[in-house]
């Protein structure tokens, strides 16, 4: 499915980013709905020794549901995390973390008191060894087994309500591809039943703060992985550009000359494997994706559907986009009218601000322009151009006012 044919408003700001700690997964956490682990240093539930946090019920908001999902229990995604867990750890001051093991985004330090900036940069001003590091980045990413967090393999139903649970081990990179797979994923409604008109990341005000996070977590593993705690992500700056000027070997890989849909056999990637992209399989199987290896990552860049995207973004779509005052607008979905938010995913003209489903422009237009894996959108994220990607969108989030 392409991210042009998917829709829906979805409970906006309850966003449910995914994440599964290792240390919770066992049968006893399930049934007791607890997930306060212990912190390493001082091995009290949520650091509680320690000042750092406590275990504690969680409070959910109230927010109404939206009118597209016709449903209540048949989903573990609704209410997250209440399905699994009712008791997790709420971390005190500066301190985050399921327990409360880090600090918010931006402070560091023993105690989390020290607050630094650090900047993304425009991936053509990183030197090279700043380039090559980055890739390297990846590389470790995508060989290294996830110490704090495993992937559902299964629904809480399918697990027999917690008590025989299924996780299976992730590498970093995966872990987040399964992320962004498991918040736009369908809903399976047992038997051959399917809804498929749900996402809670994408096509509603959710869109921009989701991605915000899951890069600023997506760092933040990186920065645990590699100990270099001033590592950020590059972005791509996609404006005006005439074709895919990252799509070479050096950065994130040329065309196979062989098959123009395969990454060239010199680039970094062209050895990785995909997954979670066999979504109508999961479906007909009422099964969730459960990182098996799905083949090599799928890329074809161009104007393929001149119709629907016929170029890029240029700096002045951006400005337009700048230059609204909404955030958000009227229906708050895909349909919505001078909002920034939909404009800039690309679901309304870069030129008017009114709706178009016959265009995928913006945001949109790079994914649909990559022709490949990045194209669809449960499984865009493992083509490591969307996280350049995203981050650009993020730099634009920024700038609006
Ligand atoms: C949390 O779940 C447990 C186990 O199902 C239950 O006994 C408890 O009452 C729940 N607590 C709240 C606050 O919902
Ligand atoms: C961190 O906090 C603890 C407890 O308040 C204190 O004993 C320690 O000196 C602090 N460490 C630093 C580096 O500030
Ligand atoms: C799981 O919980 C649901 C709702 O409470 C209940 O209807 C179902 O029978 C339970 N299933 C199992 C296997 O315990
Ligand atoms: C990160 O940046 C700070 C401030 O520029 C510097 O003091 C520190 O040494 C850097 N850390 C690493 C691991 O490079
Ligand atoms: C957006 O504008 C179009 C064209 O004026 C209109 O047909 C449509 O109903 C509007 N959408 C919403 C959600 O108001
Ligand atoms: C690639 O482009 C062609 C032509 O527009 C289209 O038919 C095909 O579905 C696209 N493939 C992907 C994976 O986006
Ligand atoms: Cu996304």
């Amino acid at each position: 499915m392409l991210l042009t044919a998917l829709c829906c408003l979805l409970w906006s700001f309850r966003t449910s980013t995914g994440h599964f700690p290792r240390a919770c997964a066992s049968s006893k956490s399930l049934i007791e709905k607890e997930c306060c682990p212990p912190w390493r240093a001082d091995g009290s539930p949520c650091g509680q020794l320690s000042g750092r946090g406590v275990c504690q019920d969680i409070v959910l908001s109230n927010a109404p549901l939206g009118p597209q999902f016709p449903f209540t229990g048949v989903d573990d995604r609704e209410s997250w995390p209440s399905v699994f867990y009712n008791r997790t750890c709420q971390c005190f001051g500066n301190f985050m973390g399921f327990n409360c093991g880090n600090c918010k985004f931006g402070f560091w330090g023993p105690n989390c008191t020290e607050k630094r900036l650090l900047v993304r940069k425009n991936i053509f001003d990183l030197s090279v060894p700043e380039k090559n590091k980055f890739l390297a980045y990846l590389t470790l990413a995508k060989h290294t087994i996830s110490p704090d967090y495993v992937i559902p393999t299964g629904t809480y139903g399918q697990m027999n309500n917690g008590s025989t649970p299924m996780f299976n081990d992730i590498n970093i990179y995966d872990l987040f591809v399964w992320m962004h797979y498991y918040v736009s994923r369908d809903t399976l409604l047992g038997g051959s039943q399917i809804w498929r008109d749900i996402d809670f990341a994408h096509e509603a005000p959710g869109f921009l703060p989701w991605h915000r996070l899951f890069l600023l977590l997506w760092e933040q593993e990186i920065q645990k992985l590699t100990g270099d705690e001033n590592f950020t992500i590059p972005y791509w700056d996609w404006r005006d550009a005439k074709s895919c000027d990252i799509c070479t070997d050096e950065y994130m890989g040329g065309r196979n000359p062989a098959n123009p849909n395969l990454l060239s056999p010199a680039s970094f990637f062209s050895s990785w494997q995909i997954i979670c992209t066999r979504l109508e399989e999961y479906n007909s199987r009422q099964a969730l994706c459960d990182g098996t290896p799905e083949g090599p990552l799928l890329r074809n860049p161009g104007n393929h559907d001149k119709a629907r995207t016929p170029r890029l973004p240029s700096s002045a779509d951006v400005e337009f986009c700048l230059s609204l005052t909404q955030y958000e607008s009227d229906s708050m979905d895909k349909a919505a009218n001078f909002s920034f938010r939909n404009t800039l995913e690309g679901f309304a003209s870069p030129l008017t601000g009114i709706a178009d489903a016959s265009q995928s422009s913006m945001h949109n237009a790079l994914h649909i322009y990559m022709n490949g894996t990045m194209s669809q959108v449960q499984g865009s994220a493992n083509d490591p151009i969307f996280l350049l990607h995203h981050a650009f969108v993020d730099r634009l989030v920024d700038t609006f006012s």
